[in-house]
Parts: C-alpha cells; structure tokens; sequence
C-alpha cells in the first residue's frame, strides 16, 4: 500500500491481478478482486446541533420538574453508531 485507508471515504478497493508464466508464448490469467476495508473507531462524535461547540438552552423558571430541557445528539462518522441522546 501506498496511501493509508479511510472506510469513510472509500470502503472497497476494487482491483484486478493479472499472472503471466514467462513462457514462450506467455499465457496470461486475470481475477478481479474486491477488498472491502472494516472500520476502526478513528472519528470523534460531535453534537451537529451546536454552533462553536455550545448550545444555548432556555428553560422558564416555572416549568414543571420532568420537563424535556433539551435533546443533544451527538454523532460520528464510523460504522459503528453508539448514538446518545441527553434530555
Ligand atoms: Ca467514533
Ligand atoms: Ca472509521
């Protein structure tokens, strides 16, 4: 490998392998191959609904005690979605 892989932006490498015999009259065999590249954990989650890294929250001082205060999702770009939600 030259470059490193990123799932995230190519998650399969299609290639062909070709083999030649050096014979006399060289014979030839091609196969296609597909390499499917598994996800590491390399993105951070971020919370796509707060600008600058903060979220303003209103709350009215006589809302009652249960109220939904807000709903902050934070998400990442990896496979693998371990998604919290905080009301
Ligand atoms: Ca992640
Ligand atoms: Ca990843």
């Amino acid at each position: 490998m030259r470059n490193s892989l990123d799932r995230e932006t190519t998650p399969d490498v299609r290639l062909t392998v070709t083999a030649n015999d050096g014979g006399a009259e060289s014979r030839s065999s091609s196969v296609s191959a597909v390499i499917t590249v598994t996800d590491v954990n390399d993105n951070s989650p971020h919370f796509p609904g707060a600008s600058g890294g903060s979220s303003v929250i209103t709350v009215p001082e006589d809302a009652p005690e249960g109220t939904v205060m807000a709903r902050l999702e934070a998400v990442d770009a990896d496979e693998v979605k371990l998604i919290k939600t905080f009301e």
